[in-house]
């Protein structure tokens, strides 16, 4: 099913999945899905996940296989829409959010051409590879300990990924997804996917962005130490499957996360799930900080404003913004 032209946002309804209504192109004005060739690797192999597409739509990806997933994991969601092509569905999501535009509505893409990381740094993948996507969430609570909702989120997607595949996902701090040599079946580990949380402070909406290796090809990779599912030896993991499941385990923590605003005991509670997946607690690492110089250390905890303590040399420094690095993952 494609999106159809004609409705707003205003007109969609909110409710339980079932009620789900795509958001056409039209109603936002920002963007108009586009065709996406045939999929073929830089050596003109077909993707080994066999993407095709269809007037321009990939078929394991197509809105309704989409949709089917979101029912299936359940939840309150509002809207789905599915692009075969848009610049950033963070971008969009952020625009939308400062339109007006309610909790609930997710935008799902088969590829980005200015996707987009933490700190102004790009995500790329080729078309059919991946699985991406946004949701725009309005907290109910009035205050929130921000921080903490990345890290849940990426939680949620590393259960999606064991639900969906049977491989254990893992979490480098903040919120690199990662799956380690030990736990890839053809021990081919590395970071498969991340998260870019934004928050919109004119109406408080945050817009939680997953990006997903699902089918990339070695030659395909834009980094050193990524990897995909299907690199890590999951054979023909179905994306639309990834995105619902992300997606009902998305729910599940925000929802957690929303009621607890800024109980620091509560949020330590919530955050056992995360520590429980970060490899870099106990990990001999080093944290990149923005405007600050390197530290080295060894990851002692997460603390409950989402900050990562380190241990260096006996002095325990707090780090809410910075990159690790890790001796065995990159
Ligand atoms: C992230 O940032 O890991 C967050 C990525 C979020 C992407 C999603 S896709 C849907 C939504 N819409 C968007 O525009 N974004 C979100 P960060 O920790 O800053 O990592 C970015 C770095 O990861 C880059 O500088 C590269 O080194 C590397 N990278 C880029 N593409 C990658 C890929 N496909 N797989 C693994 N690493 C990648």
């Amino acid at each position: 099913m494609r999106a159809r032209a004609g409705r707003t946002l205003d007109s969609a309804r909110c409710g339980a999945v079932k009620y789900l209504i795509p958001v056409s192109d039209a109603s936002s004005g920002l963007i108009a899905p586009s065709p996406a060739p045939l999929v073929t690797g830089p050596d003109g192999r077909p993707r080994s996940s066999g993407v095709a597409y269809v007037e321009g739509w990939p078929v394991d990806l197509g809105t309704s296989a989409v949709m089917k997933s979101i029912r299936k994991g359940g939840g309150s969601w509002r809207s789905v829409t599915v692009f075969s092509e848009i610049a950033s569905t963070n971008t969009v999501g952020v625009a939308l959010a400062q339109a007006g535009c309610p909790s609930g509505v997710i935008l799902v893409t088969d590829l980005q051409t200015s996707g987009r990381g933490r700190l102004d740094r790009a995500w790329e993948a080729p078309a059919g590879t991946s699985a991406m996507f946004s949701v725009v969430l309005h907290p109910d609570g009035p205050d929130h300990e921000w921080g903490v909702l990345p890290l849940l989120a990426g939680v949620a997607v590393c259960e999606a990924i064991e639900f969906v595949t049977g491989v254990r996902a893992s979490l480098k701090w903040p919120n690199d997804v990662v799956i380690r040599d030990e736990d890839a079946p053809s021990g081919r580990g590395g970071k498969v996917g991340g998260l870019l949380a934004e928050r919109d402070a004119g109406s408080g909406a945050i817009v939680l962005g997953v990006g997903l290796n699902v089918d990339l090809a070695e030659e395909d990779l834009p980094v050193p130490g990524a990897t995909s599912l299907t690199l890590a030896g999951v054979p023909r993991p179905r994306r639309a499957k990834l995105v619902g499941r992300a997606l009902s385990r998305i729910e599940h923590w925000f929802t957690a996360w929303d009621a607890v605003g800024t109980d620091a005991e509560a949020l330590d509670r919530l955050l056992v799930a995360y520590r429980e997946r970060c490899i870099s607690l106990g990990a001999p690492l080093t944290v990149a900080r923005p405007g600050a110089e390197d530290l080295v250390g060894v990851g002692a905890s997460v603390g409950p404003r989402g900050e990562l303590v380190v241990d260096a040399d006996g002095e325990q420094v707090e780090v809410v913004v910075g990159d690790v690095t890790h001796a065995a993952v990159p």
